[in-house]
């Protein structure tokens, strides 16, 4: 075997699969992996069980979680081969990794340093649209190199010359023992071939909240000691050498980690590391001090000189000189100021209650019923504020106010109740007497948060982002025992979940007449021609096609002309994107066949104007179900959007209450025989609302309003 490829194993069970699949399609085969678990849980050892691989696996034991420093040492001693090359066991190689790092360790080199890549994604998603996701997000692109970002990985090392240096990892260190390895491996005289080439894949962890990685782990302190005691043994270490790129990346470190951390560290901390950093200040060469921006350089240089008090003080007062400038220059600080400093400590609304549905965009679904049934039971019992990007006409009293506006800030600290049907903004802050429902916005049929294991949408931190909103939600509501065992799991909830079923589909059980007054004022409106039937379509949104957080693309590739041909003497579209959807469709030629119902505020009552639904993987389908009419599924990129973007709870080809359909033609076919369709599907759409509708009576509501208000019980009298 020529390579021995080292791979420490801590607790990456859902990464593994990638990392040593990405072994198996090595287009190199010559080389064997050692797989050293870092303790000795069982479960760690089923690891690899189930996994069949063709090329030689050992594994090692460690013992007690004694850090991926001590894995690498032990994996080295035991490795044979001339070659070693360390891969986490989060991480993966390209396929041909091996094979082009060997090709260049011709005749006297001693180490191979290759391209790495950070990524988010498994190598599912990432040989898909990886690197097109990566450049939409830019994150990496935009980074300098950091001094943290000295690794190992990447690297493959002629074995002897690690031996004859005597190279280990320290393995007291936790989080960045590569540091010290990697700068003193390149320095003891290697002759070291480079290529730009990415070979390695480093995956960011998107899960910083169940499963960090090394670097999430929020040990601010530790980690700081870490990159000070290795700048300080390098330095001494190899004192003849000049370290430029390493001073500049300590200095950065200096002022972006180590400066912020004395900010809100506590008072018997201090001073330890205060000597730490004095040394590391003492070791800087002035000429890297000179090269540092000016306002970094007189902080470096006032840091060398005074004593510590006087830095934080001087610190603090740059610091609240910097928000005072903000807030004078900046409307969003302003209002972000006046909410943390004054509107939160001003007392709480007793009777106020903060509506917002669809991020202000839409007077709808959940909030806008659970408004309506309080106006009507419970006249003038409480104030409420409606959250809406424009004014429109209420059917009962209430204040319209703009997202992220002065007033939102204001009533967002002030009322007590908090309606969303979505997460808040990150602002928002918790006041202890505060009741926030969240009616969450659908029975979800994409994976959500925890249960994702891809995070493919615009905010890769979504998981973090999820978790900390949702900790701060007393309530949420289920439509059904699907949602609500899906919904503690999927956002960790362990506070008061509701059993009601869905405010919004109250009218979906009016008497007829009520509904036909619904369907006749929708017509008209929309403008749908006498006896015309109106198929409804629409789809959901795709996590990857975006030009920016909830600005997304349309693409729905439903060919409308020839559906106008084929269906237009007998029916009309009203198609209806998602609210995340920026672009319109071109509706020219098509005008009287296809109405863009986009804008249109609540789509319940579109529901009830319309005879057939035709959607792909929205929510929709669970509350039209409850009306009993016939649902299509146009799921032309079903794979992708399953297999690579979000993942599906239920089974799309069993458990839908209506056909999957790939392209126009079939879905022409399956309009023209609906009563067939019917009939096929007659047992299944009868078990799904068995198990989807089963809560909703037309009630839910009311169960809302008596559960959450302290007036709710009298809403029945
Ligand atoms: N919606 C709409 N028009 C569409 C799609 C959706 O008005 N074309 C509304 C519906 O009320 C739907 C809700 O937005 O129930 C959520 O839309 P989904 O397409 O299901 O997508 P998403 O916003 O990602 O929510 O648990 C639900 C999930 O969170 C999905």
């Amino acid at each position: 075997m020529k390579v021995c490829v080292i791979i420490p194993y801590v607790n990456e069970k859902m990464f593994i699969g990638d990392c040593l699949d990405s072994l198996e399609e090595q287009t190199c085969r010559d080389f064997e992996a050692i797989v050293v678990f870092d303790h000795s849980r069982e479960e760690s050892r089923q690891v690899l069980f189930g996994k069949t691989v063709s090329f030689p696996l050992r594994t090692l034991e460690l013992g007690e979680d004694r850090g991926v420093a001590a894995a690498r040492n032990l994996g080295m001693d035991s490795a044979e081969g001339e070659y070693i090359l360390f891969l986490d066991s989060d991480d993966y190689l390209e396929r041909t990794a091996i094979q082009d790092m060997l090709q260049l360790m011709q005749e006297g080199t001693d180490i191979v340093h290759a391209g790495l890549r950070k990524t988010w994604y498994g190598r599912k998603v990432y040989d898909d649209n990886g690197e097109k996701l990566e450049a939409q997000n830019s994150i990496e692109e935009k980074k300098r190199r950091e001094i943290t970002d000295l690794t190992v990985l990447g690297y493959m090392f002629r074995r002897d010359y690690l031996r004859q240096n005597e190279l280990y990892f320290d393995d007291s260190l936790c989080y960045y023992p590569d540091l010290y390895f990697i700068t003193a491996a390149l320095n003891r005289g290697a002759r070291v071939v480079e290529t730009e080439k990415i070979l390695y894949l480093k995956r960011q962890h998107n899960d910083p909240v169940r499963r960090p990685s090394l670097t999430q782990i929020p040990d601010e302190k530790g980690k700081n000691q870490e990159v000070m005691q290795a700048y300080q043994q390098i330095k001494k270490e190899f004192s003849e050498t000049e370290w430029k790129e390493l001073d500049d990346m300590f200095i950065r470190y200096f002022i972006e980690m180590i400066v912020p951390w004395f900010l809100t560290a506590i008072d018997i901390e201090i001073p330890q590391m205060y000597k730490e950093t004095l040394r590391c200040l003492e070791i800087l060469p002035d000429d890297a001090v000179k090269r540092a921006e000016p306002r970094v350089r007189r902080f470096v240089e006032y840091a060398q000189k005074h004593n510590l008090y006087q830095l934080i003080r001087k610190i603090r007062r740059q610091k609240k000189c910097k928000t005072c400038i903000k807030i004078l220059t900046s409307r969003a600080a302003l209002k972000e100021y006046l909410y943390g400093h004054v509107f939160c400590r001003m007392k709480l609304k007793e009777s106020t209650i903060l509506f917002e549905s669809f991020l202000g965009r839409s007077y709808s679904d959940n909030p806008k019923y659970i408004f309506e049934y309080l106006g009507k039971h419970l006249p003038g019992r409480y104030k409420c504020i409606w959250v809406l990007d424009h004014k429109r006409a209420l059917p009962y009293p209430a204040k319209q106010i703009r997202r992220y506006s002065f007033r939102y800030f204001y009533y967002m600290a002030r009322a007590k109740y908090i309606v969303f049907n979505g997460r808040q903004p990150k602002q928002f802050i918790k006041r202890q007497d505060n009741i926030f429902l969240q009616t969450w916005h659908g029975t979800p049929l994409k994976k959500l948060v925890f249960d994702m294991d891809e995070v493919t949408s615009a905010d890769p931190l979504y998981k973090w982002d999820a978790y900390h909103q949702s900790i701060d939600w007393d309530y949420l509501i289920a439509a059904n025992a699907f949602s609500e065992e899906t919904f503690c799991r999927c956002f960790m909830f362990e506070r008061d979940l509701l059993r009601t079923g869905y405010p919004r589909n109250d009218i979906l059980y009016l008497e007829q007449e009520e509904r036909q007054a619904v369907t006749d004022t929708v017509r008209s409106r929309v403008g749908v021609p006498e006896g015309k039937k109106v198929i409804l379509y629409a789809p959901t949104w795709r996590d990857d096609e975006y030009y920016g957080p909830g600005r997304h693309k349309f693409t729905a590739p439903l060919d409308m002309e020839k559906m106008k041909r084929e269906l237009g003497s007998e029916y009309v579209i009203l198609l209806r994107v998602h609210y995340f959807v920026a672009d319109r469709m071109d509706l020219s030629g098509i005008q009287d066949f296809v109405f863009d119902v986009s804008e249109y505020e609540d789509i319940a009552e579109l529901y009830l104007a319309s005879d057939l639904l035709i959607t792909d993987y929205s929510s929709v389908f669970f509350d039209y179900a409850n009306l009993g009419r016939p649902i299509l599924f146009y799921t032309y990129d079903l794979e992708r959007y399953r297999d690579k973007l979000r993942g599906f709870y239920l089974d799309m080809e069993k458990d839908l209450p209506g056909p999957l359909l790939y392209s126009t033609e079939e879905v022409v076919d399956a309009v023209r025989n609906l009563q067939q369709i019917r009939q096929d599907y007659q047992e299944r759409y009868r078990s799904f609302c068995e198990t989807y509708c089963d809560w909703e009576d037309g009630n839910a509501s009311q169960r809302v309003v008596e559960s959450v208000f302290d007036g709710g019980q009298e809403s029945r009298k």
